[in-house]
């Protein structure tokens, strides 16, 4: 089949393609959010301190359980990764993540430590815990990033059990898509997504995490932003780190998290930060933005925190001085 003929049918654009599981039109809300928004907690923090895309406080409890057990900060963000992961609710990450468009559930995930050290997996399947498996690739290999049936046989030789990760709800929305299999611009307005999570221990190392089972019916073989280092996560011990969540393609394109970091680097606070690397994506020439959602979360070394969307309903989670809360985040899309 002729490549543009191919491109046709599958209606498979750069924007085309669902981010997470809910449909919404391009439309922004003015409705009042419930939720704190960035900018009313921008203070400077006590650590430690976890923050996570989206609504995870259950993730996040876990990593600062960790944490406050005296635990580092890598089991941190991997131990509180590791339960989105395990929640077959959760339809784009590890259990019960939405598949590609054959009905194959394929994982990508990363982890980067306080020295920069970092390991990925990209088009994992059937092994739930993708991030324990970048972990080990990180710790345990010469290589940063290992693949698909790889990746599978390298997990399995070092413990890890492989199952059917397509559950029934999974099965059942795939299903449906089937019947009409169109790919439309979405935007993901929901509560819960790839997780992306950044901590800092009381000594202020910092590590970050990521893991999503990616756009839901991609094509496959697909694989996004969030096991490439440097755009779904970069982590600098001495800066701060940034995670990134949405279209994955365009987090690739402006390698949005070292550009979040090389900005804190230059004195931008992570808020200002999150802001130009979102701003760097919308004016683009031809920037198709209204069609797709890109959020970013990002701290630095004192702990302060920045979160930014091109969309609203865009959130983070953080857990610090005792306070475990979803944060509203601000977004660039207000007409
Ligand atoms: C991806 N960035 O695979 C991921 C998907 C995501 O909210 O974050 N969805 O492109």
């Amino acid at each position: 089949m002729k490549r543009r003929h191919f491109i046709k049918n599958a209606s498979l654009t750069g924007v085309g393609l669902a981010v997470g599981k809910s449909l919404v039109s391009c439309t922004e809300t003015n409705e009042k959010s419930p939720f704190k928004k960035t900018s009313d907690v921008l203070e400077k923090g006590s650590l430690p301190m976890v923050i996570a895309t989206w609504h995870v406080i259950d993730a996040t409890a876990k990593a600062m359980q960790v944490l406050q057990a005296g635990g580092n900060v890598l089991d941190a963000v991997e131990q509180g990764c590791r339960v989105e992961e395990a929640n077959e609710k959760g339809q784009s990450v590890g259990k019960g993540g939405l598949p590609d468009r054959d009905g194959n559930v394929t994982l990508d995930a990363c982890i980067m430590d306080k020295h920069g050290n970092c390991g990925a997996v990209v088009y994992l399947k059937d092994i739930t815990h993708a991030v324990s498996v970048a972990r080990k690739v990180m710790e345990d290999t010469p290589h940063v990033m290992l693949a698909g049936e790889g990746a599978k046989q390298f997990a399995i030789s070092n413990g890890f059990v492989p199952e059917d990760l397509l559950t029934e709800a999974s099965k059942e929305a795939w299903e449906k898509w089937k019947v009409e299999a169109k790919y439309k611009p979405i935007i993901n307005i929901e509560n819960h997504d790839t997780i992306g999570m950044l901590a800092i221990d009381e000594n202020g190392d910092i590590s970050g995490a990521c893991t999503t089972s990616g756009l839901a019916y991609k094509m496959g073989g697909r694989v996004g932003d969030s096991p490439i280092i440097g755009s779904g996560l970069f982590v600098d011990n001495e800066i701060g780190a940034c995670v990134a969540t949405g279209l994955g393609e365009e987090v690739v394109k402006t390698v949005g998290s070292f550009l979040v970091v090389e900005l804190m680097r230059q004195g931008k606070s992570p808020q200002e930060a999150c802001e130009e690397a979102i701003t760097r994506i919308v004016n683009k020439p031809k920037s198709d933005y209204k069609n797709f959602q890109v959020g970013y979360i990002a701290v630095n070394k004192q702990g302060e925190t920045g979160s930014y969307a091109i969309h609203q309903w865009f959130s983070m989670t953080k857990f610090q001085n005792g306070v475990n809360e979803q944060i509203q985040s601000d977004y660039f899309n207000k007409v």
